[in-house]
C-alpha cells in the first residue's frame, strides 16, 4: 500500500534535530570550533578540503578535536572535483592540502603541522617525533606503500595478485603485533597522536579491500577489530569517521585507479556497497544514534534547492519524488514517486557523501528510503560514478542559490 507524500511544511515539522556546530561535537559543517573559548582565543586556521576526502587533513583535524584547539576552517576545492581558488593559489602555489595558519605563520605537509601544533600547545599524549612514535609512523608507510601496490596497479596475473596480497597481509601481521603491546585497544596506552596517524589510511584501506578485493581489513584482524571499536568509542573520530560508499568513489581519482580482484566475495561486497542493504555493512559498529532519520531530514531541507536543481530528472517532478523518499524515511510508509524518477533518485543514493553531508547512520537511512521509493517505480540506476575525476561534485554546484 503506498501512502500520499508529505509536503515541505509537514517534512519540516518532522525534525528538530540540531547541534551546536561551534561548541558541540565533531562536525564536518563547522567553520568555527571554540569548544567553550572565545573566538579572540582563535590562533589556528585550517585549510582542508570542501568533502573532507583528504586524508592528511583529517590527521590534523582529528588531532585539533582531540586537543580542543579553538580553531577556524577554510574549505578548498581539490583539483579532482573542481577548481582551485585563486585565493588559494597564492597561498600555496601546489594547492595542496592541507594547510595551516598558526600565529599568521602558514605551515604545509601533515606532519610539518602537526609537529607545529604540538610545539605551541604541547602533544597529543605522545609527540610525533618520541622515539616510541618513530617506529609506529615507519610502520604506518610501509602498510601505506603495501596497500597502494595492492589496490592501485592492475595485477598481471593471478600470481601478482596473490603476491601483493601477501604482501599487504604480512605487514597488517606487525600492525597486529604492534598493537598487541598494549593492554588497550590503541597503539600506546592511552589514545594518543600515534592512532591520529593510522586513521586515515586504515580508514581507506578497510573500506577499498572489502569492495576491490572482497578483503575485511576489520573483521579478519581481532587487534585492528578492537581499535576501531576503540576509535568509535570516540565523538572526535565519529565525527570525522567516513563509510565505505563514500571511500570507494572518493579513492580513484585520489589514487590513479583502483583495481578489482574480480572474486565472488569484491563481486557480492560492491553490490551491497552501491546497492544496499546499507545497514549492517562492517564499515560501522556503534550502534545506531535515535537522531539519525531526524538528522537526514534536516540535512536535505537545508539543502534541498541545490539538490532538486543538480538532479538529472526535472525540478518539479523531482521535488515530488524526495518527498516520497523522505516521508518513507519519517513515517516508513511507501510512497510512490512519479514514473521515471527511478534514475534520480538513485543519482541522489549515489551522491551523498559522509561526514560532509551528514553522519554515517543517517547516510544509511537516507540511502535505503531513496533506495526503496526508486524501486517502487523502475529498475534504472543513475549515470556511473566517474573514476578519473569527481566534477559530478563540484562544490561550485552547489554555491548557495
Ligand atoms: N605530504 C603531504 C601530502 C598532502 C597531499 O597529498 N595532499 C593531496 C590530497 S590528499 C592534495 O592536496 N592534492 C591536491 C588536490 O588534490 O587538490 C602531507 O602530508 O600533507
Amino acid at each position: 500500500m503506498t501512502t500520499q507524500c508529505l509536503s515541505w511544511q509537514d517534512l519540516t515539522a518532522l525534525t528538530d534535530f540540531a547541534i551546536d556546530r561551534i561548541n558541540g561535537p565533531t562536525n564536518a559543517q563547522a567553520r568555527l570550533r571554540l569548544f567553550g573559548q572565545s573566538e579572540a582565543d582563535v590562533r589556528v586556521t585550517l585549510y582542508r578540503d570542501n568533502h573532507a576526502w583528504c586524508p592528511y587533513c583529517q590527521k590534523v583535524w582529528l588531532w585539533l578535536e582531540e586537543k580542543q584547539i579553538p580553531y577556524r576552517i577554510e574549505k578548498v576545492t581539490m583539483f579532482c572535483y573542481g577548481q582551485k581558488e585563486a585565493w588559494y593559489k597564492r597561498k600555496v602555489p601546489s594547492g595542496m592540502l592541507p594547510a595551516l595558519e598558526l600565529d599568521g605563520q602558514f605551515i604545509t605537509e601533515s606532519d610539518d603541522i602537526l609537529i607545529a601544533l604540538e610545539q605551541a600547545f604541547g602533544p597529543l599524549v605522545w609527540g610525533l617525533q618520541d622515539p616510541q612514535v618513530m617506529p609506529l609512523r615507519q610502520l604506518e608507510r610501509l602498510l601505506f606503500r603495501a596497500w597502494c601496490s595492492w589496490l592501485c596497479y592492475p595485477a598481471r596475473s593471478q600470481r601478482d595478485e596473490a603476491y601483493h596480497r601477501d604482501q599487504f597481509l604480512s605487514t597488517v601481521a606487525e600492525v597486529e603485533a604492534a598493537l598487541s603491546q598494549t593492554p588497550g585497544p590503541f597503539f600506546l596506552d592511552p589514545f594518543s597522536a600515534a592512532d591520529i596517524i593510522f586513521v586515515p589510511y586504515v580508514e581507506r584501506m578497510h573500506a577499498s579491500l572489502y569492495y576491490y578485493k572482497g578483503y575485511a581489513l576489520r573483521e579478519a584482524n581481532p587487534r585492528l577489530s578492537d581499535w576501531f571499536d576503540g576509535l568509535e568509542s570516540r565523538a572526535t573520530y565519529r565525527g570525522t569517521q567516513s563509510d565505505f560508499h563514500t571511500h570507494v568513489h572518493d579513492l580513484p581519482p585520489q589514487m590513479g585507479g583502483c583495481y578489482e580482484n574480480g572474486t565472488p566475495e569484491a563481486r557480492q561486497n560492491q553490490q551491497r556497497v552501491d546497492q544496499g542493504p546499507w545497514l549492517g555493512l562492517p564499515d560501522v559498529r556503534y550502534p545506531e544514534p535515535e537522531t539519525s532519520r531526524a538528522e537526514a531530514l534536516q540535512q536535505v531541507l537545508r539543502h534541498r534547492a541545490n539538490i532538486i536543481r543538480v538532479n538529472p530528472a526535472r525540478d518539479q517532478v523531482f521535488d515530488e519524488a524526495l518527498r516520497c523518499a523522505l516521508t518513507h524515511l519519517m513515517t516508513g510508509d511507501s510512497c510512490s514517486p512519479p514514473q521515471g524518477t527511478d534514475l534520480g533518485l538513485r543519482y541522489l543514493r549515489d551522491r551523498i557523501n559522509v561526514p560532509r553531508d551528514m553522519s554515517i547512520y543517517a547516510a544509511k537511512r537516507l540511502r535505503e528510503s531513496l533506495e526503496h521509493t526508486a524501486a517502487l517505480v523502475g529498475d534504472r540506476q543513475g549515470p556511473e560514478i566517474p573514476v578519473r575525476h569527481r566534477r559530478d561534485q563540484n562544490p561550485a554546484d552547489f554555491a548557495p542559490v
